[in-house]
């Protein structure tokens, strides 16, 4: 197998997601409870959030591969993630992003408060579709890609061009995140898909996007909310190569802590 980055931690090392020694309760006794799957990118964007606020909540797993009937009726929706705020839902991973970074202010703000970051952090999210589309084609399909050789030139291009507009930000705010010093809601939209683009394209396809994003990928690393949030590399990246999927959890039973399905 071939795997070019290694983070610096191991996934031994991570404290339980949402650990009370590290989580404060939300202001005015809001109680919040996130619906998420441990593997889903888009459910780790609000795990992101949460714990980047460090928002006590309460976890409820949904096994998407044998979703229990209650779900889309509690919620309104078929999707992970979904939250419910003092028991109303709200759903759409940057919408609850927001939503929660609007409503507690008692915690540190991911958008920040100066206009012209701001705008940077707004256009790096604009820039989330174009990235994921040139990370699709880098792998070759969309969620499945059947792809197990080397990208051709052009495709490789495409992902670079795509990265550039990222790692030029993180070298015009100063780094090591997307918009200076800290993460913001940049970070949180787009690492998920980031990391999953590396580790498939390592994994699936011989192929080593770092590059330029190393120092990005090991300032996500250093982080305790990335590592609770992200899965154990390795078993991740086998799980990814064996099924040629980054969704393939919504067909097998795995978890956050066992990416493999059994
Ligand atoms: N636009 C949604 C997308 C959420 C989404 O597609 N979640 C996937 C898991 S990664 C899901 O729930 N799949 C289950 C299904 O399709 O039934 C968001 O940003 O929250």
């Amino acid at each position: 197998m071939y795997v070019s980055y290694q983070p610096q931690t191991k996934f031994a090392e991570i404290a339980p997601r949402g650990s009370a020694d590290a989580m404060r309760a939300p202001a005015n006794g809001a109680q919040i409870t996130f619906f998420t799957h441990g593997l889903c990118p888009y459910a780790q964007r609000v795990a992101l959030a949460l714990n980047l606020k460090g928002l006590a909540h309460e976890l409820i797993e949904i096994d998407l591969s044998n979703k229990p009937s209650w779900y889309e009726q509690r919620l309104g929706t078929s999707l992970v993630p979904a939250i419910e705020l003092d028991g109303s839902p709200f759903t759409e991973s940057l919408d609850i992003c927001r939503l929660v970074d609007d409503r507690f202010t008692e915690a540190p703000a991911l958008l920040p408060k100066d206009k012209e970051l701001r705008k940077a952090v707004e256009a790096l999210i604009m820039h989330g579709p174009r990235l994921e589309s040139a990370g699709w084609r880098l792998l070759g399909g969309s969620w499945s890609f059947p792809r197990k050789s080397r990208p051709s030139d052009a495709v490789r291009r495409g992902w670079e061009g795509a990265v550039d507009t990222l790692t030029t930000s993180v070298r015009q705010h100063g780094g090591p995140f997307l918009v200076g010093d800290s993460p913001t809601l940049a970070d949180v939209a787009l690492a998920p898909f980031i990391a999953r683009f590396e580790l498939a394209a390592s994994v699936c396809c011989s192929y080593d996007t770092t590059g330029e994003l190393r120092e990005y990928l090991d300032a996500l690393d250093a982080l305790d909310a990335w590592r609770a949030t992200f899965p154990e590399r390795d078993a991740f990246g086998r799980a990814i190569s064996r099924y040629g999927s980054l969704d393939y959890f919504d067909f097998h039973t795995a978890t956050l802590a066992q990416p493999m399905p059994e």
